[in-house]
């Protein structure tokens, strides 16, 4: 039995010389680099006790070598576990806790601090730096530069990403080498990619966005790609004449509609501008259109489901909206009381079936019967209508979620943290516009009486706990809640109420 994800790429290179990724620093790695450093990546993995299936959780900064430590992790048969850089010790201890991984990769300036956590799991820890430095590394240096590809199947999972839950704790959407494959295929076809395209990768590789949609899509045609550390509005508009696709989330678009060098002349050799993550405003769809001739195309998606639907390469990308289903993706609107599929037009819940759909959560069969329907159908959590032409508008949430610069965070996380804190009595977070991140978390507190609180303290006390993109942009004072008859904090009020606070 072949290595379903991994054979697909390593089968889409036509050129091992040509190049695959190219760094700010001047760094090139040619398809065969990157084979070579994977293969000799897959073997300390086995030498460091990683056996088929078990998971290899990876918190590292961006890097060429990190992107190829998920393509050894796949060669043996491990299970991919991505880390946001911003988790704190608290969180990591959670994820640890859950996943049990057999492997750790941190970064080096960690290893300190992570070994309790680490050991507590019974892991492995090795490290890895952004300049191709740690542990790990030196070990591969001595790795033998063959490996025998461990068989996966389609249904074998390929990695677990970790994403917030509602109810406070995370879950592990579990992804098979399918769910990764058959989605990077959809989206190659739909993009039109070719060994031809060079894409601009400045989104992290620790969630779906950068590590699937970018990368896998790049891996499954054969491209190659500019892998920025970060966004970075001044190498990009210096790689815009060099490059052909790029991904972001609507930041991204801002940022760019902000800035004069972004025009026509400097676009013109790009195909293809693609957002997600998040809604990208109307206008800067037209801004970025009227400035550059490109009309930037819209897609929709989920941890759980990968890519659901875009806006068409070929017709009309049309503002507003997410585009229709992908092709293999049945995507419908039901009824939130009833579970009945509604009408064109109408608003309800959006439900996804396809071979894009993850294989539940981690350790979670509960949660995970409870956001699928019988007949197979996930439940999003998204509000959406799906007009005559086909086309899905998501509305709204049907879940408490603020998205700020394309990350989520769940408010009852940043609450539950907030009301450990000495002397606060209640609080209530809730996203507000924000020019540059689309929504800015906000809390309203109420103090205990006596309490003298103030709000730089208790940011640093939430710093400890949570990653920084989770933080509030501000928190906020308030005598009391806003609550309905029924005691229900109406957040809405608190939004409405405070809608111009970022502007
Ligand atoms: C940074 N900060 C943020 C964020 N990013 N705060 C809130 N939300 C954020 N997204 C904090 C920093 O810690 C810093 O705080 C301050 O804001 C200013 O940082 P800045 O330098 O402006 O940030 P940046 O480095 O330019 O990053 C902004 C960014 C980045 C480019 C929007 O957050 C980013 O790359 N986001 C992409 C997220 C992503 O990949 N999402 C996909 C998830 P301080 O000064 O206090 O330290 S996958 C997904 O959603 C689904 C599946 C899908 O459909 O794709
Ligand atoms: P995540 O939990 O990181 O997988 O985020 C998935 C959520 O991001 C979806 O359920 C949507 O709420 C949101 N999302 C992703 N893409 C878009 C988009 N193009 N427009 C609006 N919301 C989006």
């Amino acid at each position: 039995m072949p290595n379903h994800l991994f054979d697909a790429f390593a089968n889409a290179i036509t050129a091992p010389q040509a190049v695959f990724i190219e760094t700010p620093e001047g760094g090139v790695w040619t398809f065969a680099d990157a084979l070579g450093l994977s293969a000799r990546l897959a073997n300390v993995l086995v030498e460091r006790g990683v056996t088929p299936g078990d998971r290899v959780a990876v918190q590292v900064e961006k890097s060429a070598e990190a992107l190829v430590l998920y393509l050894a992790c796949l060669r043996c048969g491990a299970v991919y576990l991505p880390l946001n850089t911003g988790y704190t010790v608290a969180e990591l201890d959670y994820f640890f806790g859950d996943a049990r991984p057999a492997l750790v990769v941190a970064t080096p300036k960690d290893a300190d601090k992570l070994a309790a956590v680490v050991s507590a799991c019974g892991a492995v820890l090795e490290t890895l730096d952004d300049t191709g430095g740690g542990t790990l590394m030196a070990r591969a240096q001595e790795a033998g530069n063959t490996f025998s590809d461990v068989d996966r199947g389609p249904a074998d999972l390929a990695a677990i990403l970790y994403t917030s839950g509602t109810t406070g704790r995370s879950k592990g959407a579990m992804l098979s080498h399918d769910n990764l494959l058959s989605n990077a295929r959809t989206l190659k076809d739909s993009w039109r990619f070719t060994a031809a395209d060079r894409l601009i990768h400045a989104l992290p590789i620790f969630h779906t966005h950068g590590l699937f949609v970018a990368s896998n899509v790049t891996l499954i045609s054969g491209a190659s790609m500019f892998l920025l550390p970060k966004f970075d509005l001044e190498r990009i508009v210096a790689l815009l004449p060099r490059a052909t696709v790029l991904m972001g989330v609507p930041t991204f678009y801002v940022r760019l509609c902000e800035d004069a060098r972004v025009n026509r002349e400097s676009t013109a050799a790009m195909r293809l501008f693609i957002s997600g993550s998040a809604p990208l405003l109307s206008e800067t769809h037209r801004t970025f259109r009227e400035k550059t001739g490109h009309a930037i195309l819209e897609r929709y998606g989920m941890t759980e489901t990968n890519m659901n639907t875009s806006n068409p390469y070929d017709g009309d990308r049309i503002a507003g909206t997410v585009g229709p289903a992908l092709p293999g993706v049945v995507v419908r609107v039901v009824d939130m009381a009833t579970g009945d599929a509604l009408p064109a037009g109408e608003t309800g819940m959006l439900e996804v079936k396809g071979p894009n759909v993850f294989q539940g959560y981690w350790n979670m069969p509960e949660k995970t019967k409870a956001e699928f329907r019988d007949d197979g159908f996930f439940i999003t959590g998204d509000l959406g209508i799906i007009d005559e032409r086909g086309y899905v508008h998501i509305v709204g949430r049907g879940k408490d979620l603020v998205i700020s610069g394309g990350y989520n965070i769940y408010p009852k996380e940043v609450e539950t943290e907030l009301d450990q804190i000495d002397g606060v009595f209640e609080s209530a977070v809730f996203g507000v516009p924000h020019r540059d991140f689309g929504e800015g978390v906000t809390a309203a507190v109420v103090v205990k009486p006596g309490a003298s609180l103030v709000e730089k303290d208790m940011l640093a006390m939430l710093g400890e706990r949570l990653a920084r993109y989770k933080l509030p942009k501000r928190i906020l004072i308030v005598d009391e809640l806003p609550r309905n008859t029924m005691g229900k904090v109406q957040k809405n009020l608190l939004r409405d109420l405070h809608q111009h606070l970022y502007d």
